[in-house]
């Protein structure tokens, strides 16, 4: 068959991630890795999500380095950018746009009852702005922009998602089916990685440097950091993430890169201590990170590549996005010469 109608029987799927630290081992489970598993089935989108990563206090050149470094490794991961559009959210001028009609459509009430706004301006209490309030509307805009079907993403994602189908589906109510309803592609098991240094919270790319794994540690890294993970006082393998949150974590994470389930883990180390979890584990991630930070290595060298496959990628990210948006526009009463 040919391509362009492959493409028109394919459904779309559409995810991002923030360029606001190092890509996590948490960030690779949770979410890039289901972007490789999914990728051949739908027409598919994978964004770097600059805007998002503005709601909290950054350095610019960080920033920058950040965000050509996600695109490189969404592509050493095994996202073609040629079969894919991959780029950047802040090159399609459209994402902004939307939002702010989206914001029009979206109750203070709603947005309020968001957890990651919770959490990020208790942690954040200095710089609680507008931005990371309205979070959630961007990034409705940036699914429902490429009329997306699926969105794969961790289950942190998941209030975000519902707000995003309830947006759409409001403003569908009032001006016909402008919108396609999005839906979750969330992993059951493994869904959510925890810290290293506190196993009751999610692993994350803004916290401490010993809390997470980098997909592009070095391997002495790696070991370093899992041998100082948290555990417990006991001594017995189990997979109980109630009353062992750093062991199952550890366990979690095992099963995750050899495919497995974290009890068929606790069951082949039976009678080794938490030392031998820990190695265990450390050589697993770092043997699944191995082939993805080689070909990382190279792309990164040439930037000139890279800058070519976000000009052009934009470029047919825009004339999606467009279609939506002078839709919207019209649907809403601007007037259009
Ligand atoms: P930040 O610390 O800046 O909030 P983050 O590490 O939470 O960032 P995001 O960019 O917000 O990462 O998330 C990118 C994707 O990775 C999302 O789909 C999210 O659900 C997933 N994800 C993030 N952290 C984890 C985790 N610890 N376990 C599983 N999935 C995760
Ligand atoms: N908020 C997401 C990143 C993100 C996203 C999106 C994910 C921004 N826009 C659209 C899926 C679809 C996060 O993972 N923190």
């Amino acid at each position: 068959m040919e391509q362009a109608q492959q493409q028109t029987l394919k459904k779309n799927l559409f995810s991002a991630i923030q360029p606001s630290g190092n890509i996590t081992l948490g960030n690779y489970v949770g979410a890039l890795r289901n972007f490789v598993l999914l990728h051949e089935d739908y027409n598919c989108l994978f964004c770097v999500a600059d805007l998002h990563a503005l709601t909290l206090r950054h350095d610019p050149a960080e920033l920058r380095r950040n965000s050509l470094s996600l695109i490189a490794l969404y592509i050493a991961c095994g996202l073609d950018p040629e079969k894919n559009i991959i780029y950047c959210q802040s090159h399609v001028p459209e994402h902004a746009q939307l939002s702010w009609v989206l914001n029009c459509f979206t109750y203070m009430g709603e947005l309020s009852r968001m957890t990651q706004f919770k959490d990020k301006s208790q942690k954040h209490a200095d710089n609680i702005n507008a931005g990371l309030f309205t979070y959630p509307v961007l990034m409705a805009a940036d699914i429902l922009l490429y009329q997306t079907h699926v969105v794969p993403v961790g289950v942190d994602q998941k209030q975000h998602l519902e707000i995003c189908r309830d947006i759409a589906g409001r403003f569908n109510g009032i001006y016909g089916d402008v919108f396609t309803i999005p839906e979750g592609y969330i992993p059951k098991s493994t869904a959510k990685i925890m810290s290293l240094a506190d196993p009751t919270r999610k692993m994350s790319k803004s916290d401490g440097e010993d809390s997470y794994v980098a997909v592009l540690d070095a391997p002495d890294v790696i070991r370093r950091k899992f041998k100082r993970a948290v555990t417990d006082s006991e001594a017995d393998i189990r997979f109980d993430p109630e009353n062992k949150p750093g062991v199952s974590n550890l366990l979690s994470i095992l099963a995750a890169v050899r495919n497995s389930t974290p009890e068929a883990e606790a069951q082949a180390l039976q009678g080794l201590g938490y030392g031998a979890l820990k190695e265990a584990t450390a050589e697993a991630v770092i043997d699944t990170l191995r082939p993805i930070q080689e070909r990382y290595a190279e792309l990164i060298r040439d930037k000139d590549a890279l800058n070519q496959i976000l000009r052009t990628n934009a470029d047919r990210a825009h004339a999606i996005a467009l279609r939506t948006l002078r839709k919207v526009y019209k649907k809403i009463g601007l007037y259009q010469p």
